[in-house]
């Protein structure tokens, strides 16, 4: 789950293929159905990053490690999508200035609304850019960053442009069942 593959972007030290830009965590494997959207679309832009397991409750220590060595070790954005009472986001936002993405993953019994709630609800002073609950909010979270680091990035901005102009001629060229005659 390590990309390495880089946008050629300005920051050389996040080109080395140990440095990822984009940390994508995750409280369990069993978010990655969900959590690979993000992978994708950041791959599908060729925005390095690398996708691991960090749980806040079963692995508090690992999470506070990441968070402390996150921006020195060349992240720029961290996506982080959790489940339930979906802590993971909040706390790495707390213990790092690398900014946060949370992703709310779907729960069994709350289809994911407890997660949105726990994630989108920070106090204030400690923020959390929050997405939508599932695939399209781990998606999104990808564009999000992509366009983030495409303000400095004039290849990758002109990338995210032609990958929206496809998606516009996409629905334009959609069309609906025929009506059905009376
Ligand atoms: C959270 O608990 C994870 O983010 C996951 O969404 C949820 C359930 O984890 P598992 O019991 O499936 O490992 O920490």
């Amino acid at each position: 789950m390590n990309n390495t593959v880089n946008p050629g972007n300005q920051n050389t030290e996040s080109q080395q293929a140990d440095q990822p830009l984009v940390g994508v965590i995750m409280g369990s494997s069993s978010d990655w159905d969900v959590m690979k959207n993000a992978t994708d679309m950041l791959e599908q832009f060729g925005v390095s990053y690398k996708a691991q397991v960090i749980s806040a409750h079963r692995m508090p220590q690992d999470m506070a490690e990441y968070g402390a060595a996150a921006y020195d070790r060349g992240l720029r954005a961290i996506i982080a999508g959790a489940g339930g009472a979906a802590h993971l986001p909040g706390m790495m936002a707390a213990l790092t200035e690398v900014p946060v993405f949370g992703v709310p993953v779907p729960s069994r019994y709350l289809r994911g609304e407890d997660s949105l709630l726990s994630i989108v609800q920070m106090p204030k002073g400690i923020p959390v850019a929050t997405f939508a609950i599932g695939e399209a909010g781990a998606a999104n979270a990808a564009l999000h960053v992509i366009a983030m680091l495409a303000m400095n990035n004039p290849a990758l901005r002109e990338q995210l442009r032609a990958f929206r102009e496809k998606q516009t001629n996409a629905a334009r060229a959609m069309t609906l069942p025929p009506a059905p005659q009376n």
